[in-house]
């Protein structure tokens, strides 16, 4: 499989001048009708409405005011990483203009804002010294959400582990467990009386696979072994972050999230659902069970066996962890097909365009849109006893769009909420326990490999010159949840 063909399968594991916010929020343009087969209402009136966002992906400022680099630094500014060789150097350059960006979010009557904070701007060694610089910044905007109204939600790591803690083996390294623990210790101390909503990881599928397996993201290894060793790590992490913030965060409310996605068997044959069965331990059962007190998935998916070598002692006890809710992440779907080699390659997936999927029903990933699936995997994880709440974290989508003025033209995105959204009310109306749903993302910004091309904001960036203008989507919402 090619570099670029693996970056296509790779997303399937996942879901000038500022102008002033008045400036940017013209009325709504009358051709868009909000017309949607469900009002806010029907959510229920604590249901929350949010914007996900990323540190790396949209703070630039990487060198600035003390903080240190992070693997995606590094890796980014190797050549022939990134698609056109692009960076997160400046991105939507959030650093200096959160204070407008956040009023966006208000404009648009959303109710919260989910960021990541970059531990190596609070820690430019990963352990040790800390960055007063960085510690304030995540101060001035948590301080603007409040000001505002909005609820912070800050997840503790977004990928964007330190180069320094890398260099000294990154999450293969058993230590990451400890390093991680004293970083949650400090920032959940320093913000912990004003932010209550916490996750400890996003996506840890993407992170462990993608950067220590098939090497296309950072930090770019290519090791079965680290990856083996990283997810167990990882699982480590994300049971003792949680104890962490409930030790030190009064009235905490605490997940972490998932990527999910539903697994369909290319056809009814038995080798091809026992594939499909591999590839959902894999992608979806593989961090959520050993948090559950369930252990690692290895029924379905023998080769995971391979992690118990480094497992020691006491772990499997340590993996379990009490969330109030989890966060689910959801894209696309997946049509699993058999094949000789390890489900991890990916050569175990029928790719949309080879089931006939029109290019219409699919993203600027080239992810086939699939609304039913989000219903689905609501489904799937509410039913594990031991899950509770759940908040959709992350589901967005990325389309062309079109600029026209001050405004910025984007149907097929405004359709993808309507119907996605259809299905995470079907699932609520069923009993599923989803309290609330975050857009990814607030605005167009760094898409790890694929770099600036696919725009999922709901906010458009102008690359040249830093203009914001919030798309029709953006405005959907706006109509969506006005007046609640
Ligand atoms: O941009 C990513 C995000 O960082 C994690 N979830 C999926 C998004 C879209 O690929």
């Amino acid at each position: 499989m090619t570099r670029r063909e693996l970056l296509k399968n790779s997303a399937l594991l996942l879901g000038g001048t500022a102008l002033s916010p008045q400036t940017a929020f013209s009325a709504l343009p009358h051709s868009l009708n909000i017309n949607a087969p469900f009002t806010a209402a029907d959510f229920g009136k604590d249901f929350l409405w949010g914007v996900a966002t990323a540190a790396y992906q949209i703070e630039g400022a990487w060198n600035i005011d003390g903080k240190g680099p992070s693997v995606w630094d590094t890796f980014t500014h190797k050549k022939g990483k990134i698609h056109n060789n692009e960076n997160g150097d400046v991105t939507c350059d959030f650093y200096n203009r959160y204070y407008d960006d956040i009023a966006l979010i208000k404009e648009m009557n959303l109710d919260v804002f989910r960021f990541s904070l970059s531990w190596s701007r609070i820690l430019p060694e990963g352990t040790g010294k800390v960055n007063q610089k960085g510690v304030e910044f995540y101060h001035k905007v948590i301080d603007r959400c409040l000001e505002l109204g909005l609820q912070p939600w800050i997840t503790l790591y977004h990928w964007d582990l330190p180069q320094a803690l890398e260099d000294k083996g990154g999450w293969a390294n058993r230590d990451v467990v400890q390093w991680f623990m004293d970083y949650a210790d400090l920032v959940t101390k320093l913000y912990g009386d004003k932010v209550k909503n916490w996750m400890v990881l996003n996506e840890p599928m993407a992170y462990t696979s993608l950067g220590y397996l098939a090497g296309i993201h950072a930090p770019g290894r290519r090791s079965l072994s680290a990856f083996m060793k990283s997810i167990h790590h990882t699982c480590l992490v994300q049971a003792e972050g949680a104890r962490i913030i409930r030790a030190n965060v009064a009235d905490a409310h605490i997940g972490s999230t998932f990527s999910c996605s539903p697994i369909d068997p290319k056809n009814e044959s038995r080798k091809h659902k026992k594939a499909a069965a591999k590839i959902d331990a894999l992608i979806n059962r593989l961090f959520i069970e050993p948090a559950l007190g369930m252990g690692y998935p290895t029924d379905a998916a023998p080769f995971l066996k391979r992690i118990h070598k480094h497992v020691q002692p006491g772990d499997m006890e340590r993996l379990k962890c009490d969330y109030d809710f989890i966060g689910i992440q959801n894209y696309s779907r997946i049509v699993a097909r058999h094949a000789l080699i390890p489900p991890f390659v990916w050569a175990n997936q029928v790719k949309p365009e080879n089931r006939g999927i029109s290019k219409e029903d699919l993203t600027l990933m080239r992810w086939e849109v699939y609304p039913e699936g989000i219903y689905r995997v609501l489904k799937q994880f509410a039913a594990y006893e031991g899950v509770d709440k759940i908040i959709v974290t992350e589901n967005g989508c990325a389309f062309t769009d079109v600029v026209e003025g001050d405004g910025v033209r984007d149907p097929k995105r405004v359709q993808f909420f309507k119907d996605y959204l259809s299905n995470v009310l079907k699932a609520k109306q069923e009993g599923v326990n989803v309290q609330g749903y975050y857009v990814w993302t607030l605005m167009d910004n760094f898409e790890w490999a694929e770099g600036y091309t696919p725009r999922f904001g709901l906010v458009h960036i102008d690359w040249d010159t830093q203009q914001r203008r919030i798309k029709d989507s953006g405005r959907w919402f706006q109509q969506l949840l006005a007046g609640r």
